[in-house]
C-alpha cells in the first residue's frame, strides 16, 4: 500500500490529497513561503497520530506538525513530499486542577480563554492571531504576545504536555507532580522545539486569576525616542499587564485599513498600555504628555482603541506581502538600534517602507518591510535586507528573532546568533530525539549540515 492508502486506513483521521484540499496548509498565510506538494492527515486522536506518524517514519517520508499555520518563519511549511499533520482535530478541553488544564494541541487559544474566562481565570497568552493560533502551536513555538511582561511567553504557561515521539512512541507528561525534580526536563525541551523533535498532542495549560478589570491607554508620544525615555515611568504603573508600541505610521496604517479615525495625533509614536484595574490607575502618566496625545478606555470599548496595535499584522498583508524581521534589543538600546534599522532600510532601496511596531516592554520591534508599490519585495532584495537590519541588531547585542522562532525562515542566523558550539549541540540533541530526521526536517536547523552518516 503507498503512504496515502496507509494513512487513509488509520481510524479516526481524515486524510487530504487534492491540490485545492490542501492549498491552506502547505502556504503559510502571509503567501510568502509556500511549499508542498503534501499529502494532509488530519488526526482527531492521540493514537491516530501515533498511527500516521508510524506510518510515516515506515515510508521514510518527513513529517511537519502544525496547528493554526498562523506562525511567521515558514516553520510548518512543509518541504516537497512531506506529509502536514494537522493537530486541529484534537480539540477537547479537560477539567481544571491545580490550577491548570490539559487542552488537546488543536484547541483554539480563543477557546482556551473563553473557557479560563468563564470560570474567572485567564491563559495568559495573547496573541492577536488567537482565533486560529493553537494551544499545540503556541507550546512548539514558545509564543510571547502582548502579556509576557505579566504572564511569561508560552514556557511559562506550560505545567506539562503529551507528545508522540518520531517512532510513534507516546511520551505522558501531561500531570507531573506540582514539585518533581527528577532528570532532565523533557517537556521543557519540546516546548519551543518547533515540531523538530515530537508532536505535541495535549498541553497542560496554567490559568491564572483574571484581572479584575482591563484597562487600554494609549500615549501618542511625539517621537519614538520619547517613547523609549518613558519606559521607566510607564513600567512603573500600578497593575501593568502589556506595554507596546507602534509608530504612527503604523497606527495610521491601520486607521486606513479600518476606515476608522485614529484618536490621537499620529505624527510620532504611540505606546499602548494595558493594566489591570481601573481608570484611575492610569493617573500616572499624566506627566508624560497633554491630554489630547492620551486616550484611555475600559472594558469593550478598550478593544476599540486597543485594535490600532492588534490588527496592524493584519491592515500590513492589506497592503501587500510583508518581510518580517522580529528582532529584540536591550530596551536601552532600542532608540538608536530603531533609528539605525530605518537608516539601513532605506539605504538599502528607498521603495520599501518599514511598519515598526511591537513588545516594547521586552525590546521587540516587528520591522515589516513592505513595497511601496505593493505587491510583493523581490527576493534578492528581501535577502539584503534581512542582512543589513539583522546585521545592525547584531551589533547592538540583541536578537535576530526575538518571538517569532526559527523556523525555516531564519534558519540562516541562528549560527551568527548562538555560535558554532550551541548549534552543534542542538544537532546532538535532534539526533537524539530525532535519529532518522523525520520530524520537520528543515525547520531551525539545516538539514544537509552535520547530520551523521546513517551507516
Ligand atoms: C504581533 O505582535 C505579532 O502583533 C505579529 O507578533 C507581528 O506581524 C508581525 O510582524
Ligand atoms: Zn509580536
Amino acid at each position: 500500500m503507498d503512504l496515502s492508502g496507509a494513512l487513509r486506513a488509520i481510524a479516526d483521521c481524515s486524510v487530504l490529497t487534492d491540490a485545492d484540499a490542501v492549498a491552506g496548509y502547505v502556504a503559510d498565510w502571509t503567501g510568502r513561503w509556500r511549499g508542498g506538494p503534501a499529502i494532509v492527515a488530519r488526526p482527531r486522536t492521540v493514537e491516530a497520530v501515533s498511527a500516521v506518524v508510524r506510518a510515516c517514519a515506515a515510508a521514510g517520508v518527513p513529517v511537519v506538525p502544525q496547528g493554526g499555520n498562523t506562525g511567521l518563519v515558514a516553520g510548518a511549511v512543509p518541504p516537497a513530499g512531506a506529509v502536514v499533520l494537522s493537530l486541529r482535530g484534537l480539540d477537547a478541553i479537560g477539567e481544571v486542577s491545580d490550577g491548570a488544564v490539559v487542552a488537546g494541541a488543536g484547541v483554539t487559544l480563543a477557546n482556551l480563554e473563553s473557557f479560563a474566562a468563564a470560570r474567572g481565570l485567564t491563559c495568559g497568552l495573547s496573541l492577536a492571531s488567537g482565533e486560529s493560533a493553537t494551544v499545540g502551536g503556541a507550546a512548539a513555538t514558545n509564543a510571547g504576545g502582548a502579556e509576557v511582561l505579566r504572564y511569561g511567553t508560552a514556557r511559562a504557561r506550560i505545567a506539562g504536555l503529551r507528545a508522540v515521539l518520531p517512532d510513534g512512541a507516546v511520551l505522558d507528561r501531561r500531570r507531573p507532580p506540582p514539585k518533581d525534580n527528577t532528570g532532565y526536563d523533557l517537556v521543557g525541551q519540546l516546548v519551543g522545539s518547533e515540531g523538530t523533535l515530537a508532536v505535541i498532542t495535549d498541553v497542560t495549560w496554567r490559568l491564572d486569576p483574571a484581572p479584575r478589570a482591563r484597562t487600554v491607554l494609549a500615549l501618542a508620544f511625539p517621537s519614538p525616542d520619547a517613547a523609549v525615555a518613558a519606559v521607566p515611568v510607564l513600567r512603573g504603573l500600578p497593575g501593568l499587564l502589556a506595554l507596546e508600541w507602534s509608530d504612527g505610521a503604523a497606527v495610521a496604517r491601520v486607521a486606513g485599513h479600518l476606515d476608522a479615525p485614529a484618536p490621537l495625533p499620529t505624527d510620532g509614536c504611540w505606546v499602548f498600555a494595558e493594566l489591570d484595574g481601573p481608570l484611575d490607575a492610569a493617573g500616572a502618566v499624566d506627566d508624560l504628555l497633554p491630554d489630547d496625545r492620551i486616550a484611555v478606555a475600559e472594558g469593550e470599548d478598550r478593544l476599540r482603541l486597543w485594535r490600532f496595535r492588534a490588527r496592524t499584522t493584519e491592515a500590513v498583508a492589506a497592503a501587500g506581502v510583508p518581510v518580517k524581521l522580529d528582532v529584540g534589543v536591550p530596551v536601552e538600546s532600542l532608540a538608536p538600534a530603531r533609528a539605525a534599522i530605518v537608516d539601513a532600510v532605506a539605504g538599502a532601496s528607498p521603495d520599501v517602507e518599514p511598519v515598526l511596531f511591537g513588545h516594547l516592554a521586552e525590546g521587540n520591534l516587528h520591522v515589516n518591510l513592505l513595497a511601496r508599490a505593493g505587491g510583493r519585495i523581490p527576493e534578492q532584495l528581501a535577502d539584503r535586507l534581512e542582512g543589513v537590519v539583522l546585521e545592525r541588531v547584531l551589533a547592538f547585542g540583541g536578537t535576530v528573532s526575538a518571538e517569532h522562532g526559527i523556523g525555516r525562515a531564519k534558519r540562516a542566523w541562528l549560527g551568527r546568533q548562538r555560535g558554532p558550539e550551541q548549534v552543534a549541540l542542538m544537532r546532538r540533541i535532534k539526533d537524539a530525539w530525532d535519529p532518522a530526521g523525520l520530524l520537520n526536517p528543515g525547520a531551525v536547523l539545516d538539514p544537509e549540515v552535520g547530520r551523521r552518516p546513517s551507516s
